[in-house]
């Protein structure tokens, strides 16, 4: 039986997502973020040797990343369904957004959080409004407006047929769903109706649904 080791508010939502669209069956381990730290139980190393999520092990598999994890999901269960054909425009397109996702969107939002806990810590009164300039600073000096110009970007890129690679949801929809839904709740991306209406047609999906009642909130963080 495949195992999803699923952490609270964060990325294996995807992968269950994932596996409901597949109708793949799966048990899911359950861990839970440290409420002050927000990192992922050192448990969770014991399956990886990061102990991040997600991972899931399929057999004598060990699988973590979400993009690999999806991608070997697909090939492995898929038969043709969720991936544009090989060579085809549309899976130069399917391999872009499945790269960008965590390698091009999710940094700046990534220090957009960070600053934001930077200008919330606790701190010394005297240190208070040090702390405070240099999460300010970073973020309407870089993290901002890098989060304007790659919303934009996507807002556009989802004006020409509604997904990301082509006409038909692939897995680069769910791939791409954890930087909007991100971005929606960090950097105000609702704004762009393109985004509010993939995020409509996403949500409204039975196996999202699934997924949701399986997973738990998935709210990301803030
Ligand atoms: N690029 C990795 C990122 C994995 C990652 O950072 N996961 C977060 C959850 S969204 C995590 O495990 N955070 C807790 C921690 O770092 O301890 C992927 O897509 O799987």
């Amino acid at each position: 039986m495949l195992t999803v080791h699923h952490l609270n508010q964060s990325r294996s939502q995807r992968i269950l997502w994932m596996l409901e669209e597949l109708g793949v069956e799966y048990d899911i381990v359950r861990y839970q973020r440290d409420p002050k730290t927000l990192l992922a139980p050192p448990e969770l190393r014991a399956i990886h040797p990061l102990g991040k999520a997600p991972v899931v092990t399929d057999g004598s598999h060990t699988l973590a990343e979400s993009g690999a994890i999806l991608e070997y999901l697909v090939e492995r269960y898929g038969e043709g369904r969720f991936v544009p054909a090989q060579g085809s425009p549309e899976y130069l397109r399917y391999r872009y957004w499945m790269h960008y996702a965590e390698g091009s969107a999710m940094p700046p939002l990534l220090l957009k959080l960070v600053a934001g806990r930077i200008a919330k810590a606790p701190a010394p009164f005297f240190m208070k409004p040090i702390t405070r300039k240099i999460a300010t600073s970073l973020q309407a000096g870089f993290v901002d407006p890098q989060l304007n110009l790659h919303f934009g970007y996507i807002a556009e890129e989802l004006k020409h047929t509604g997904w990301f690679a082509g006409s038909e949801f692939t897995a680069a929809d769910v791939q791409m769903s954890f930087p909007i839904e991100s971005g929606v709740v960090r950097a105000g991306a609702g704004v762009h109706p393109s985004i509010r209406s993939f995020l409509e047609r996403i949500r409204a999906r039975p196996a999202y649904q699934r997924a949701l009642a399986r997973g738990g909130d998935h709210t990301p963080l803030s």
